[in-house]
């Protein structure tokens, strides 16, 4: 029987993320959003293209938690999107009400899921979610160094002219402007990427990378980036739903790894069918243990502001 995906906010990354879903056939979608009739447009839509893509998978669209229902996982998208000139941080008070009133629904309603967040300040909003289903912490994480990794991942493929698909980046830390991009870990099919470019041009991609999220915020004038974050949401449901026990950096709690305690940060962990499996520790250099340190201390100082 394919599970259930219940998608909360139908915005871009929301609904792209439902489209993902429905389109790989490995789970049912139902689309939650505030907004009278537009997750029902949308699901509609998407299920209309259902026949074409040779997906099996039901997509609805609800106002109404009882549809979400015994949820094997929840996705959290519901929330503001930074305009121009915006930091995710500035998004913090105005989410966190969305994020309590959300998380107080799905815990009674799916008492069994698990729950991703992406709704930013996503590491903070992660925190909020966890502390409001009471849920245990191994089954609610955050999306964003995955996606943080990919963007690097696709400017250096851009740089080098090879395939991303042969390259590696790991990025870890808050997803905010401190994320920590840890360039020993950048190879391009297991070749470091100091013999192949200047430190110079790799700090050049990394700092794009850091400001990735605002490059596309710009240019698109309103809203924010949805694409790339929905395929990384969509890659993290899938390493869940079919157990594939991916390496993924997520967002996820620490109590005691890497330095770090009652804190939710974006570190590299194993995701299956019981959520986080495992968080991996690296040993950092002292440069890159200190990035990791400030990163935490700006999350923290959102956690404390809004006293969870
Ligand atoms: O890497 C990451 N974690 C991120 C995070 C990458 C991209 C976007 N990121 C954040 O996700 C972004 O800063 C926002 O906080 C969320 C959602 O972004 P999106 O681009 O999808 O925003 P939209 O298009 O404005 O959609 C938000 C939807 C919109 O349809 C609202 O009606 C709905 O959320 N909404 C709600 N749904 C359910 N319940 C409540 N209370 C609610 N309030 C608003």
């Amino acid at each position: 029987m394919r599970r259930k995906v219940s998608v909360i906010g139908a915005g871009n990354v929301g609904a792209t993320t439902a489209q993902l879903v429905v389109q790989s056939g490995i789970a049912d979608v139902v689309l939650f959003d505030v907004v009278d009739g537009m997750p029902q447009g949308k699901s509609l839509d998407i299920a209309e293209a259902c026949p074409l893509w040779n997906s099996p998978s039901t997509i609805i669209g609800t106002q109404n938690y009882a549809d979400t229902e015994d949820s094997a996982i929840v996705v959290i998208t519901a929330g503001f999107a930074r305009k121009p000139g915006m930091s995710r941080n500035d998004l913090l008070h105005a989410n966190a009400g969305i994020i309590k009133e959300v998380c107080t629904e799905i815990a009674t309603t799916s008492p069994n899921a698990l729950v991703i967040v992406v709704t930013n300040p996503m590491d903070v909003m992660a925190h909020l979610a966890w502390k409001t289903t009471e849920f245990s912490c191994k089954r609610v994480m955050g999306m964003g160094g995955l996606l943080d990794a990919s963007r690097l991942r696709t400017f250096l493929s851009l740089e080098l002219h090879v395939s991303p698909e042969d390259i590696e980046a790991l990025v870890l830390g808050g997803h905010g402007d401190d994320m920590v991009p840890l360039s020993r870990f950048i190879t391009v099919k297991g070749i470091q990427i100091t013999e192949l470019l200047p430190k110079k041009k790799i700090d050049a991609l990394i700092e794009r990378t850091r400001n990735g999220g605002a490059e596309i915020v710009s240019l698109l004038k309103s809203g924010s980036a949805y694409y790339a974050p929905a395929a990384a949401t969509f890659q993290m449901i899938r390493s869940i739903l079919l157990d594939e026990k991916r390496m993924l950096p997520c967002a996820v709690y620490l109590n005691g790894e890497y330095g770090a305690k009652d804190i939710y940060m974006g570190v590299p962990v194993v995701l299956g069918k019981e959520g986080v499996e495992k968080i991996v520790e690296i040993k950092f250099t002292k440069e890159e243990r200190a990035h990791f340190r400030k990163s935490c201390l700006s999350v923290r100082k959102m956690v404390e502001k809004l006293s969870i």
